[in-house]
């Protein structure tokens, strides 16, 4: 075999003839191609002309027109044909013959094999898209897991959330639970101090009613009127707050009565027990009164005018220090003017064994509270040139200041540290103005009294 390609010519002469002489183009067969049976170089290519025919024509026969230019040639060519004249000869037709067994085993072998080729590819087209379809719902049901295991772990953190909260809730109501039975026990306490106050009223109101009762069948009574606890004593010795109807009044108004002391007999006009009720206070409290009269309290101002106008009265001063030691001061005369004379103080002369600290003069300063007007920290009617009340937190009858500051303040010991002696203090016992009392009240009682 030799190549030959466009343009080239070949080495070899080939002439083509036909049985009688002539030259002739080469049989066509059936579908146009040369029949170029035994032809050395046959291509055995299917064409209208074949390239033998050109190649024959090539140089015998330039009327024929050249031939097509070849583009590139197989052609084989034996060394024997070198040189050589090819004769076509025409062949009687013979009947085709059938092909042979083997051929059609061949045939048919190829055509399973070619039909097996086709399944095994439709199969394989098949396996390919069953394994994508596969890998789709693997990736499908990948994702479902994904988004199942995303929510299982929201679902976890939302149930150890849930699991705090309801140990939270649980120790909350635990402690409602306890503070429940707290204020169940305080509410029972304060129940049972309501009922024993509600029958403390009830006595009380009782008690009330009764002396109401007694006032009312006093009417029209003058001198069977209780001016003062000297006329309730002539009735009732024990100590305790009972109303007195002074002269000139048209009210009654409840005193605390001191029916053991010397006698009793005495409405008792100031008491100092504990400290539980405030002393500094203004004009208008220690004009009308202030306290408890079983406690701490001041009868007000108005009550002593009221009282001490209508009959002439003595002064009580008891007092106690934080040793247990019990002291008294008396006044023969004790008298109170009315507000109009900001409740002017008019004292007798001193007797006792707690010293005069109401009356006594000194040399350096004017302590004699005799004539001494009623002043508060809103209300300076003394001669001193600073407001004594307010400097020494009481209402009291001041001079240039005091000897005696029994509405002071009240101090839970002895000595006191203050910048100021504003204790309760009566200079004449302790020789002191640090040492604040513990105990004192204030009485007044009619002086031609007799036990
Ligand atoms: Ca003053």
């Amino acid at each position: 075999m030799r190549k030959q390609c466009e343009g080239s010519r070949y080495d070899t002469t080939i002439e083509i003839k036909t049985l009688n002489g002539s030259r002739q183009l080469p049989p066509k067969l059936s579908d146009g191609t040369l029949r170029t049976g035994s032809l050395p170089g046959s291509f055995g290519r299917k064409d209208r002309r074949s390239r033998s025919y050109y190649r024959s024509h090539w140089e015998s026969d330039d009327a024929l027109g050249p031939p097509t230019p070849l583009t590139c040639l197989q052609v084989a060519e034996p060394s024997s044909m070198k040189g050589s004249t090819i004769t076509l000869e025409k062949k009687k037709e013979r009947k085709p013959q059938r092909p042979s067994s083997k051929t059609q085993c061949r045939i048919m072998c190829s055509i399973l094999t070619w039909v097996a080729l086709i399944g095994l590819l439709g199969f394989t087209v098949w396996l390919y898209v069953k394994l994508d379809r596969l890998r789709s719902e693997k990736d499908r049901l990948q994702t479902t897991v994904d988004g199942d295991t995303d929510t299982l772990v929201t679902l976890k953190l939302r149930t150890e959330t849930l699991t705090d909260q309801r140990k939270s809730l649980e120790a909350r109501l635990r402690d409602g639970i306890c503070d429940i039975e707290i204020l169940q026990n305080v509410t029972q306490q304060l129940k049972n101090k309501l009922d024993v106050v509600s029958r403390q009223l009830v006595d009380r109101d009782q008690r009330l009613r009764t002396v109401e009762d007694r006032l009312s069948s006093l009417q029209g009574c003058d001198d069977c009127l209780l001016r003062d606890c000297s006329d309730v004593r002539a009735q009732n010795s024990l100590n305790g707050v009972y109303p007195v109807w002074p002269k000139n009044f048209t009210n009654a108004f409840y005193v605390y009565c001191d029916m053991t002391t010397s006698g009793g007999g005495w409405t008792v006009i100031q008491q100092r027990l504990d400290g539980t009720v405030d002393f500094f206070r203004n004009w208008t409290e220690y004009k009308t009164g202030f306290g408890d009269l079983n406690g701490e309290f001041w009868i007000g101002n108005d009550n002593l005018y009221l009282l001490t106008s209508q009959n002439d009265y003595k002064l009580r001063v008891d007092l106690e220090d934080w040793e247990g030691n019990k002291v008294y001061a008396e006044y023969s005369s004790f008298t109170v003017s009315s507000e109009d004379d900001n409740y002017r103080l008019r004292l007798g002369s001193y007797t006792g064994n707690a010293g005069d600290s109401m009356t006594a003069l000194n040399s350096s300063q004017d302590m004699n509270l005799t004539d001494a007007q009623f002043s508060t920290k809103d209300r300076d009617n003394e001669s001193s040139s600073k407001n004594c009340a307010f400097l020494f937190k009481g209402g009291w009858w001041y001079n240039d200041c005091f000897q005696a500051n029994l509405n002071g303040k009240y101090y839970r010991q002895s000595n006191y540290n203050s910048n100021v002696p504003d204790g309760i203090i009566w200079w004449s016992l302790k020789k002191s103005y640090n040492y604040s009392l513990k105990r004192v009240s204030m009485k007044i009682r009619p002086m031609i009294f007799i036990p």
